[in-house]
């Protein structure tokens, strides 16, 4: 039978199993709309702006392993959704961005509403497609799902014209996709995994430094059996936190520029490294020459070619699915495997690291930001999936909740997007319902996609807005006082609107806390009493709080700046 573009682009999403579609209508997209309309199996969660669909699509599928879809407009609708595409593709998101275009005959004529949306998108996706032929629709957007969730995941754009939605087709799914020049491998070379047990074999000061790898490929099991075997410390990236359980006594804590003294120190002084789905950015590893300037081996294992030895010099590259390796190297090690004596010295200087507590913080009369953190872990029985947005307050919900599962920690680590904290939060609970979802934001960020408390509203969606309220851009802030003498060049939030007022005009509940003594009551009254409601919890803190330990721009790991008091 012969169907309709528009519904072949419906049917390829109802044979994906896709749940939701986030998105926003437009003209070049009314015949996919339409489509939507005849059928209930896609449901269709309106955003009020179209980065938000993105950022709703992309928190989807960092919740669940599933790909988030978006659909949007051409033009304005398109180039709404590029920081979103782009914040995925930092993060290795996958997601199939589904794009109106003006009809083909228009395309290169300046239409109403059109714009380049490959040009514009070809640097932020792993791929991107301009369908020319209706025939070629249903293959194309089976590739799309196929190349974003394979090897290591991106975003895909696929750009369609009216036109092709409107020609008429038959509609035959591909079962499987073949491309010649796209074959991620899966299983790591068996003689590199030799040669990398023998080095863990031998390894004095060992550390496992591992990313946002281990989470994309849900590995976070394979790892812990793996680190518990070994007896090695662990540390996780900003992006491979809840990779290994926070609470562990292996784990030193998140690493980099706001990571733990004895993770960073660990990390340094490590003799052998680890390295599992990371990529040694330079958030992680500060200065490279400093960091280059110890002796050490480098083991990596990561599913992308390009992101080994690219800025640190690695000693045995292992190309391959993170589970699968990490497969192979337990088999080896149960043919019997000895931690070196010696590495029990190692765990002795870690503790003597670690002795130094570089999360410590002191009470003031203000509320402090890590205190809410530390409550609303308490509160939420550690269980809860935290968004955040991008500032100091992202940087103390990594540093205070303790992330045991994976998952859990939902953020814009490469790209570090403000305003994705509340969109986040949506795609979370649309994947994990009836979940507890907390976003962690400040007033600045929140104020990026704050319209989307009306989709929360229309949509049913309790996200715990926890606003860590400073009246500045906080980290901004905190980088004009360490190194601009005091110079707040506009990083002062005046005319901050009544948050509590703003929430409850979009039909919200509203609070402010102002006392430390309030803050667990609060957020007990917010998720029981308030549970299946959306809270805005505007807590009015101390201003001056600065994240420590730092690691400033051009330093090396072990200069870290720590709190005054230690
Ligand atoms: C879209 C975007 N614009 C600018 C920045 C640069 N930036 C990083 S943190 C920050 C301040 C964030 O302020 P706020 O959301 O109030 O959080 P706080 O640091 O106070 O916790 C800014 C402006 C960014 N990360 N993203």
């Amino acid at each position: 039978m012969m169907i309709s573009g528009a519904e072949i682009v419906i049917r390829c999403l109802q044979e994906e199993k896709v749940e939701y579609v986030f998105g926003y209508p437009g003209g070049s997209v009314l015949h996919i709309y339409d489509a939507l309309f005849k059928q209930d199996q896609v449901k269709h969660i309106l955003v009020r702006h179209e980065q938000a669909a993105v950022h709703a699509a992309d928190a989807f599928s960092r919740s669940s392993q599933k790909v988030g879809v978006a659909l949007v407009t051409s033009g304005p609708g398109v180039t709404n959704t590029v920081t979103g595409i782009a914040t995925a593709y930092m993060d290795s998101i996958p997601m199939v961005v589904i794009t109106g275009q003006v009809p083909t005959q228009y395309i290169g004529q300046d239409a109403f509403q059109e714009c380049d949306t490959v040009g514009i998108t070809r640097p932020c996706v792993k791929h991107n497609f301009l369908v020319k032929d209706v025939k070629d629709l249903a293959s194309t957007i089976k590739k799309a799902f196929h190349i974003a969730s394979t090897g290591r995941p991106g975003p895909v754009v696929v750009d369609v014209p009216k036109d092709i939605t409107a020609q008429m087709c038959e509609f035959d799914y591909p079962k499987t996709v073949h491309m010649r020049s796209y074959n991620p491998v899966v299983k790591g070379h068996l003689g590199q995994i030799k040669k990398a047990v023998q080095i863990l074999q031998e390894a004095k000061r060992p550390i496992i430094y591992t990313g946002g790898g281990v989470i994309l490929s849900d590995a976070a099991e394979k790892l812990t059996q793996l680190a518990r075997k070994l007896d090695f410390p662990v540390t996780n990236t900003l992006m491979g936190l809840g990779g290994y359980p926070a609470t562990d006594r292996q784990f030193v804590g998140m690493l980099g520029m706001h990571g733990t003294f004895e993770a960073n120190n660990a990390m340094h002084y490590a003799d052998v490294i680890l390295a599992i789905g990371a990529r040694f950015d330079d958030r992680v590893i500060g200065n490279p020459d400093h960091f280059g300037s110890e002796k050490r081996r480098v083991i990596h294992i990561d599913i992308d070619p390009s992101s080994i030895s690219k800025r640190v010099k690695v000693d045995v590259p292992i190309v391959g699915n993170v589970p699968d390796v990490l497969d192979e190297i337990l088999k080896l090690l149960d043919g019997g495997f000895k931690t070196d004596p010696e590495v029990s010295d190692w765990w002795k200087q870690i503790e003597e690291w670690r002795g130094r507590d570089s999360l410590r913080y002191k009470q003031a009369e203000h509320i402090m930001p890590q205190y809410v953190v530390e409550k609303l872990y308490e509160v939420t029985g550690g269980d809860a999936f935290i968004t955040s947005d991008v500032g100091q307050h992202q940087m103390f919900a990594a540093q205070y909740y303790k992330f045991n599962k994976p998952r859990r920690w939902i953020n814009s680590g490469g790209l570090g997007t403000m305003g994705v904290g509340l969109p986040y939060g949506m795609g979370v609970l649309l994947a994990n319902p009836g979940a507890q979802v907390a976003c962690v934001t400040g007033e600045g960020s929140i104020q990026m996609c704050i319209q989307e408390m009306s989709t929360c509203k229309q949509y049913e969606l309790p996200v715990k807005i926890i606003n860590l309220n400073n009246g500045m851009l906080g980290m901004v802030r905190q980088w004009q006082e360490m190194f601009y003498s005091k110079r707040y060049s506009q990083s002062y939030v005046t005319s901050l609107p009544d948050f509590v007022k703003l929430a409850e005009a979009y039909g919200h509940v509203g609070m402010r806390i102002e006392k430390p003594e309030d803050v667990e009551p609060a957020l007990r009254k917010a998720f029981t009493e308030h549970k299946n409601d959306l809270v805005f919890m505007d807590f009015i803190i101390d201003p001056g709080a600065n994240v420590f330990p730092m690691v400033a721009a051009g330093k090396g790991l072990t200069e870290m700046i720590l709190a005054e008091d230690l």
